[in-house]
């Protein structure tokens, strides 16, 4: 007998405990630093059981300055994928675990984004998890502009918790940021827009030796600081780190908890950065171990 058959003859599935569960709707980043990858990755750092339902596939172009190349999925092909996971996980599946937490990443399309709200509306969710990734390396600010217009009358009321970077917080508050006193004015406006948790993140676009971010969900405000590492941004660092929002919120945490153990998760993930030959570094999801 292999010790294959043995191993998985002695831990039949009801002796496993039966971990947390979390979506990512995303979309494929090739390299693997960024989107519905950089999800999973989080996910599964964190002992949490990850589903990926894919709405687009962005591959670096290295031949245009690593511009990105984004193809859409068909908009059947995502309304499949959210129906095939809430049968098999939503609230009326029957699962000994049940799916009621969900994070949003790249939509990319106001098709996309109707698909989704449509899913959306129609499953009960504790926890949304939006990323409100607006622009894509390559385009214009304000190309896409029908998207980030759909993005906030369609995705930003569902949302329960919003992780805005630096210029997603001045799209979506309508101000100028420079400072922590600017980013936290955005953040309430971004919570009173929404009614979500804010955690909103000026990374290193904020001058000064650290790294600051803001919470604000209507009653609490803290800001989050870490020394910066560099100060470039690094791929995946957004996504890990709603991604480590996700995973905490599965998994029980508080919103202000999972932001503070997504801020350490990101630190660390950043401190232990993989090169390429690509001219930006990937955040390794393994940096906490
Ligand atoms: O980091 C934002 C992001 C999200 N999702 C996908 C991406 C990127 C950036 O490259 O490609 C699929």
């Amino acid at each position: 007998m292999t010790s294959t058959a043995f191993d998985s003859a002695a831990l039949s599935a009801s002796e496993a405990a039966t971990p947390a569960l979390a979506l990512t709707i995303a979309g494929s980043e090739a390299t693997g630093g960024a989107g519905a990858q950089a999800d999973l990755k989080t996910f599964q750092e964190l002992g949490v059981f990850g589903i990926a339902n894919l709405t687009c596939i962005v591959s670096f172009d290295p031949q245009d300055n690593w511009n990105h190349r984004f193809v859409p999925i068909d908009q059947q092909v995502i309304a499949d994928q959210l129906e095939a996971t809430t049968a098999a996980y939503g609230a009326a599946s029957g699962a000994p675990s049940v799916l009621d937490t969900v994070k949003i990443g790249m939509l990319g399309s106001p098709a996309t984004i109707s698909t989704v709200a449509a899913a959306l509306a129609g499953a009960a969710f504790t926890n949304v998890v939006l990323d409100p990734v607006l622009i894509c390396k390559g385009q214009e600010p304000g190309h896409a502009l029908d998207t980030d217009l759909a993005l906030k009358a369609e995705i930003l009321p569902l949302a329960t918790f919003v992780t805005p970077n630096h210029f997603e917080a001045e799209s979506l508050s309508g101000l100028h940021i420079t400072d922590v006193e600017s980013l936290t004015a955005a953040a309430v406006r971004i919570h009173e827009l929404s009614g979500a948790a804010v955690l909103a993140k000026g990374g290193v676009r904020l001058a000064g030796p650290d790294a600051v971010d803001v919470y604000y969900d209507g009653e609490t405000l803290e800001v989050l600081s870490a020394p910066k590492v560099g100060e470039v941004a690094v791929s995946g660092a957004g996504c890990s780190l709603a991604a480590a929002v996700t995973a905490e919120l599965a998994k029980g945490a508080t919103p202000l908890e999972a932001a503070r153990s997504a801020k350490a998760f990101v630190t660390a993930g950043i401190r232990n950065r993989v090169a390429s030959g690509a001219p930006f570094d990937a955040l390794w999801q393994g940096g906490p171990r």
